[in-house]
């Protein structure tokens, strides 16, 4: 068994792990991150779209976003369709702020470039991780790699492997708290080279179901349907997919529709979930290993990014002043802002998508709060608010 030593482990290397491993390295901070895929399958992973205004700060600030700047593209504001009714939330005049449409996949491309060029270490395709003695002063994390094993001691491991990782399971059942809803559907998406149907995300609800149409650059559409769990992508057809869609969204919006071929299809379930705390000993939890939201207020990517933000300080904090006080409180901290997120991820969940239990009164109730929102700036602002995130602490 080769042993190694570090100050940070970090297990997984999706957008909480490559960011916290950039922040660390910028603060002089030794890390290994280890990460159970291949780099392509890393890479290729299609996910969320929509950065909030803080993540792009804190791109820019940790020195990734050039290409970002470049190419992603900032929206001042989305739509909220319901039953053919249209309410534009402004999020610059309500908020002052905007977000920035740019993918998870080129997110987690430009950090991974950033990493290897700084000359930082991602063991790709480790396998069997397993964190040890995480209530000591000493963690150890072992894995093998390539037919041979390897252990790293560490001061603290950072579990960033998303919901199916390790890390959570670490802490014990009698410590862990665990809060979560199924929704009855999941969302069905494709993704295809064809120009945007509208110049900005447009979330629609209709008896049908529910249906979003966003986008990842003037020329590449990302769009989704309310579906079933019980369907598979493979009873959608390209086509039936495009005349669902078209539906879904209504005459005047599908009169701009470009079908084109799909490049990548699949079926997302649909759940909230919260682990407390988000500590355990010298082992802390970030991004989806502690917390999901359903995807459609676009948190779960700026909720990992806010995370590690708030994890970065409380490290810097303990090596440069040797203060544990700021580790001491990252759990409250960081739960405090996730709960938010999860709040409007459920309530926009909850107003937008058809739910096979749901009676004529519950529609009825989705119809009256779409209304409200359309006729009050100060409902609409608490939207424009939540979605252009709320402030890190
Ligand atoms: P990630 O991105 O899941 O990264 C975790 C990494 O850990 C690795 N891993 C392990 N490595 C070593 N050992 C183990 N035992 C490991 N187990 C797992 C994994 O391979 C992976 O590389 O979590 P992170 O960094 O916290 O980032 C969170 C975001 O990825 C997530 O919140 C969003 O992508 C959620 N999400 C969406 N959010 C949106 O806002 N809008 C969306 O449209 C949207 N679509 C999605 C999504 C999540 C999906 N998942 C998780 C299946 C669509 C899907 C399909
Ligand atoms: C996406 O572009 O993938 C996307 C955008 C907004 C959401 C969810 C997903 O709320």
């Amino acid at each position: 068994m080769s042993v190694k030593s570090t100050q940070v482990v970090i297990i997984g290397s999706g957008p909480a792990g490559l960011m916290l491993a950039q922040l660390l390295h910028l603060s002089g901070i030794d890390c290994i991150i280890l990460e159970r895929q291949t780099r392509s399958y890393v890479e290729g992973r299609i996910r969320a779209g929509v950065l909030e205004h803080g993540s792009v700060e804190a791109l820019r600030e940790a020195g990734v976003a050039d290409r970002l700047d470049r190419e992603g593209l900032v929206h001042d504001g989305f739509e909220l369709a319901f039953e053919g009714n249209r309410h534009r939330i402004c999020l610059k005049d309500l908020t002052g702020k905007s977000v920035t449409v740019y993918g998870q996949t080129e997110v987690t491309r430009d950090l991974i470039e950033a990493r290897l060029a700084a000359g930082g270490e991602i063991v790709f395709e480790a396998a069997n991780v397993t964190p040890v003695d995480v209530t000591s002063s000493r963690p150890q994390v072992r894995y093998s790699h390539a037919g041979r094993d390897h252990e790293i001691a560490c001061d603290f491991i950072a579990g960033c492997d998303g919901f199916h990782g390790v890390s959570r399971q670490t802490i014990p059942e009698d410590v862990r708290k665990e809060f979560k809803r199924v929704y009855p559907f999941g969302w069905l998406g494709v993704l295809s080279d064809v120009p945007p149907v509208a110049d900005e995300l447009i979330y629609a609800s209709g008896d049908r179901g529910f249906a979003l149409c966003s986008m990842r650059s003037g020329s590449r559409s990302r769009y989704y349907i309310q579906c079933s769990m019980d369907e598979e992508v493979e009873d959608w057809s390209d086509e039936a997919f495009w005349d669902e869609l078209a539906l879904r969204i209504g005459p005047d919006t599908a009169a701009n529709l470009v079908r084109g071929p799909s490049i990548e299809k699949s079926i997302a379930p649909l759940r909230s979930y919260v682990c407390e705390p988000m500590r355990h000993g010298n082992l802390l939890l970030a991004g989806d290993a502690a917390h999901i939201v359903p995807p459609t207020g676009a948190k779960g990517l700026n909720l990992a990014i806010a995370d590690v933000r708030l994890l970065h300080r409380a490290f810097e904090s303990r090596y440069r002043n040797n203060s544990s006080d700021a580790l001491d409180a990252y759990s409250a901290s960081a739960l405090a802002r996730v709960w938010k997120a999860e709040r409007f991820s459920w309530y926009l969940s909850m107003m937008m998508h058809r739910f096979p239990e749901h009676s004529a009164f519950e529609r009825r109730m989705q119809r009256a709060e779409f209304d409200y929102v359309s006729s009050s700036e100060a409902a609409s602002r608490a939207i424009a608010e939540n979605y252009v995130g709320l402030p890190l602490d």
